[in-house]
């Protein structure tokens, strides 16, 4: 009998997040859907997000055709976000890699948020992959220039168009069998990729707001597609702010390149907590970095200073 409930457990990867259930995948099986079990139920209401896209789980099978997970494995990997309002969100486990997806018009995406996208996947356990989207939308010199700030500083960093195909046979060798969380502000054009890669009509897109050029926030759950060979993609909601509130100050300044490999000139192996010693310090103020990644650094730095910053838009909806 023992060995029998033994037998019954299977692995499976959290594929889809709803409020009360959710979805589940293995080989095997497919797509199922699956609800906590009772005791996981306590957990969850203590750790805000015990379960998410890309957890490996077990599970059992229960009434009719759901499935009750019962435990989860220990996570390689996770992306988190703190918001000012100190909110933390766990937005995927286990990926691989982290595609930043960087649309090069129409919307547009600041290199501010680029680079707190990147600070939080250099503290994630993944790897940094960089694709500037909608290739199509600007000239060859344009998309060269922006390219280039990031390759030369030693990202791994891609150009490509769902319209033309330009860069996606290139791009599957990056993904391929690996697992690799796509993000991005909304409308960059995670979701069309999805369904470009999938060769199917998985995800709903739509265009971006002519009076804005904003995204519309299409994407509301992320989903995880398993690939025939493995490969696994993970679409995510856009973001409009990443929140970096989890990150220490020395973790911010190892996520810029440029100071990170100054740290070889540090004297102590400890990192020394940013006193005057400290490589990185001296390598900021001595201009091992552009004017504009300076600025980009100390606004990340000025909002751990002050999280709790009172913008315009607060004052006026009081
Ligand atoms: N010209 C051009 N348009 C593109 C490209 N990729 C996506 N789009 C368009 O951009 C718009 C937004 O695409 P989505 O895939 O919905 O964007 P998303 O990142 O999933 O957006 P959210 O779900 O809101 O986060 C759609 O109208 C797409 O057709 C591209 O390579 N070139
Ligand atoms: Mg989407």
């Amino acid at each position: 009998m023992l060995e029998q409930d033994k037998s019954v457990k299977e692995f499976f990867i959290i594929s889809r997040v709803y409020g009360a259930y959710y979805e589940i995948y293995s080989e095997s099986r497919g797509t199922v859907r699956a609800f906590l079990r009772g005791k996981l139920r306590t957990i969850s209401a203590e750790e805000r997000h015990p379960f998410v896209v890309g957890d490996r789980i077990q599970a059992e099978p229960s009434s009719g055709l759901d499935w009750v997970i019962c435990e989860r494995m220990e996570r390689k990997s996770f992306l988190t976000r703190k918001s000012r309002e100190g909110d933390t969100q766990i937005l995927c486990a286990n990926a691989d890699q982290t595609a930043v997806l960087v649309s090069l018009k129409s919307p547009e995406t600041k290199d501010g948020f680029i680079d707190r996208c990147l600070a939080a996947v250099f503290t994630s356990g993944t790897k940094p992959l960089i694709l500037f989207t909608k290739l199509d939308l600007v000239s060859k010199e344009e998309a060269e220039i922006r390219l280039s700030v990031y390759r030369n500083l030693g990202y791994r960093v891609l150009g490509i168009s769902c319209t033309t195909g330009e860069g996606i046979l290139e791009l599957q060798e990056y993904l391929n069998r690996k697992t690799t969380f796509l993000v991005g502000n909304s409308g960059v054009g995670k979701s069309t990729l999805l369904n470009l890669l999938t060769q199917k009509q998985i995800q709903k897109t739509s265009g971006v707001s002519s009076s804005t050029d904003k995204g519309k926030h299409t994407t509301t759950n992320s989903l995880l597609i398993v690939l025939s060979d493995g490969t696994t993609l993970i679409d995510s909601p856009g973001i409009k702010e990443w929140g970096i509130l989890h990150l220490k100050k020395e973790e911010i300044l190892e996520s810029f390149p440029e100071l990170l490999s100054q740290k070889k000139h540090c004297e102590e192996s400890n990192c020394c907590r940013l006193s005057s010693n400290c490589a990185m310090i001296q390598a900021l103020e001595g201009g091992v970095i552009t004017l504009e990644r300076k600025k980009s650094l100390e606004s990340m730095l000025g909002s751990l200073d002050n999280p709790h910053r009172v913008t315009r838009r607060d004052r006026i909806s009081k």
